[in-house]
C-alpha cells in the first residue's frame, strides 16, 4: 500500500498518573506501526516523572520526544497551598502558545494530537489550525469521566447540591453518591473544578475519548454513553486497554525481586497509595497495627508526602520500631520508586490494598490481583465504586477520605484478611484478568477500537 504510516503527537499532563498511561499507548502505537511523538513539560514536578521519560526515551529510541518548555509561574499561592500537580496543568497551558510552533518543528507532518484530557481546551484551536483531528486521553474509570462531563451542568447548581442531595443524577446513569464526589468539585474557585469545567466543555471538539479501559470492565456505563448517548455532547469513548505495560529494563538487582522470590504463592498483601498520597502519621501508625494484627506477609510502597523530591524521610523516621521488629520476616517496606507492574505480576502477590488510581486499578485488572479498595482523594471513590461493580475487589465505604477519619488497626486487619481469604473474590478476579487479556488481543474489543482510530486517521 502507498499509505504512510499516522504521525501522532501525544502530549500528557503533570504527575505518573498521567504519564505512565502515555509510555504504554506510544508503544502500542510504535507497535501497529504509528510514528510517534511524545511532548513532555519541562521541568516536571516530580523526580519520578524525569527519570521516567529520560529511561523511557532511552529504551524505546522509535519514539520522538520535543520538550515544552515551561515558564516559571508567576502565581504566588499565599493563600492555601495548591496541589504542584495542579498548578503544573495550568503551568502547561500557559506555554501552550509554543505547542504550534514546536510541532511546526517536527520533520514528519502530523496526522493527529491525543491530548490529556486537562488539556483538551487548550489544544484544540492548535489542532483546528494545524488541520489535525484531536482525541482525548482520559486517565480515569469511565465513571469519573461522566461526574468530570456533567460538570459544568454541577457547577451551575452548586446551592442546590450543596444544601440537600445526598446524590448527583445524571439523567440515564446510575446516581453518585454525594459522598463520592470530591469535594473540590463542589467549589467553583477551586483550580481542579477549573481545570474539569473548562475542559469538559471542549470535549465535543474531540473525536473521541481514548480511555484505558475495556468494554466488558465498564459494560453499562459505556453502552449508556455511547449507545444510549445520555450525555448527548460527548464524542464517543473509546476504551483500548487495559494498557498493556511496556517492559522497564532493569538496571541491577531490585531488592524486592529476590524478597518476592522467597515469598509463597498468593502469600503477598501488596499496599500502595501512589506517588502523592500524603497518609497522615496517626493513620500510619493503625495500618502498622492492622498488618501486623492481620498476620499475613506484605509488600508496602510507603510514601508521606505529595511530591517525591520532599520525600526525605527514612523508615525508621515513619515507622514504629516495635512494628519494624515484629514483622521483620514478615514484611518488606520499599521507599522511592518500585516497578508495580512487575510486582503485582509476582506470583507471590495475593492482594492488593490500593488507592484506587485507574493505572493501579487496570493493572490489578491486568494480573488479576484482588484489589483492596482504600480511597484517598480526586476520582478515587468512583474509581473504588468502578473495582466493586466489575468485582475485581472490596471497597469499605466507611474508611472516608483519608484525613476526615482514622481507620483503626482493627478495621484494617478484618477487611486485609477478607481480601487474602475470599475465594470467590479471587476467582472473579481471574475471570476479569481472562477478560482484559481477551479484549487487547488480536481482534478484541479493544484492538479493534484503536485499530479504527489508526485508520481514521491515515489520510
Ligand atoms: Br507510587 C508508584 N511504582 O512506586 P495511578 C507508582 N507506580 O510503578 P495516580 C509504580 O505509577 P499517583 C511506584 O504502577 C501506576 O502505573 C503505578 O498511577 C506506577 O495513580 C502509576 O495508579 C500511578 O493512576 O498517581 O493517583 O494517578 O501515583 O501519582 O498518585
Amino acid at each position: 500500500s502507498t499509505t504512510k504510516p499516522p504521525h501522532i503527537a501525544l502530549l500528557p499532563s503533570a504527575g505518573m498518573g498521567h504519564l505512565m498511561p502515555y509510555f504504554r499507548l506510544a508503544v502500542m502505537l510504535a507497535k501497529r506501526n504509528c510514528v510517534v511523538t511524545l511532548i513532555t513539560a519541562q521541568p516536571t514536578v516530580s523526580a519520578a516523572e524525569s527519570d521516567h521519560i529520560s529511561s523511557f526515551l532511552r529504551h524505546n529510541p522509535e519514539i520522538n520526544h520535543l520538550e515544552l518548555q515551561l515558564t516559571p509561574s508567576s502565581q504566588q499561592t499565599d493563600s492555601a497551598p495548591v496541589d504542584p500537580f495542579f498548578l503544573q496543568f495550568d503551568l502547561i497551558s500557559q506555554s501552550i502558545h509554543l505547542l504550534g510552533p514546536l510541532l511546526s518543528s517536527s520533520s514528519l507532518p502530523l496526522s493527529a494530537m491525543f491530548v490529556d484530557f486537562g488539556l483538551l481546551a487548550k489544544t484544540a484551536p492548535i489542532a483546528k489550525d494545524l488541520h489535525l483531528p484531536i482525541y482525548a486521553v482520559s486517565t480515569t474509570s469511565v465513571q469519573f469521566l461522566s461526574l468530570m462531563a456533567y460538570a459544568p451542568v454541577l457547577a451551575s447548581n452548586l446551592t442546590e447540591f450543596n444544601t440537600a442531595s445526598t446524590e448527583i443524577k445524571i439523567p440515564g446513569l446510575p446516581p453518585m453518591a454525594m459522598s463520592s464526589i470530591p469535594p473540590a468539585l463542589l467549589d467553583p474557585s477551586h483550580i481542579f473544578t477549573s481545570i474539569i469545567v473548562t475542559n469538559s466543555q471542549a470535549l465535543p471538539r474531540a473525536e473521541g475519548i481514548l480511555m484505558n479501559t475495556f468494554e466488558w470492565f465498564h459494560e453499562s456505563m459505556l453502552s449508556a454513553l455511547n449507545k444510549d448517548r445520555v450525555i448527548a455532547s460527548l464524542p464517543p469513548i473509546l476504551p483500548i486497554g487495559p494498557l498493556e505495560p511496556y517492559h522497564i529494563p532493569q538496571d541491577g538487582d531490585h531488592f524486592y525481586r529476590s524478597w518476592l522470590e522467597n515469598q509463597p504463592s498468593e502469600s503477598v498483601v501488596y499496599i500502595s497509595f501512589g506517588n502523592r498520597t500524603a497518609m497522615s502519621r496517626d493513620q500510619v501508625r493503625e495500618l502498622e497495627k492492622g498488618l501486623e494484627k492481620a498476620r499475613w506477609r506484605f509488600c508496602w510502597n510507603l510514601k508521606t508526602t505529595k511530591v517525591d523530591k520532599d520525600d526525605h524521610d527514612d523508615v525508621e523516621d515513619i515507622l514504629s520500631d516495635i512494628f519494624l521488629k515484629r514483622t521483620k520476616n514478615k514484611g518488606l517496606i520499599i521507599r522511592g520508586w518500585a516497578d508495580q507492574q512487575e510486582i503485582l505480576a509476582h506470583p507471590a502477590i495475593g492482594g492488593f490494598v490500593s488507592h484506587c488510581g485507574w493505572n493501579s486499578i487496570m493493572e490489578a485488572a491486568w494480573q488479576g490481583v484482588p484489589v483492596l479498595a482504600w480511597p484517598q482523594h480526586g476520582d478515587q471513590k468512583l474509581n473504588a465504586k468502578a473495582v466493586e461493580e466489575a468485582g475485581l475487589g472490596l471497597w469499605e465505604r466507611d474508611w472516608d477520605w483519608g484525613l476526615d477519619r482514622i481507620v483503626k488497626g482493627e478495621e484494617i486487619e478484618r477487611k486485609i484478611v477478607e481480601l487474602m481469604t475470599d475465594e470467590k473474590l479471587r476467582e472473579r478476579a481471574r475471570k476479569v484478568r481472562e477478560e482484559a487479556r481477551k479484549a487487547v488481543e488480536s481482534g478484541g474489543s479493544s484492538d479493534r477500537v484503536i485499530n479504527n482510530v489508526i485508520n481514521s486517521v491515515v489520510v
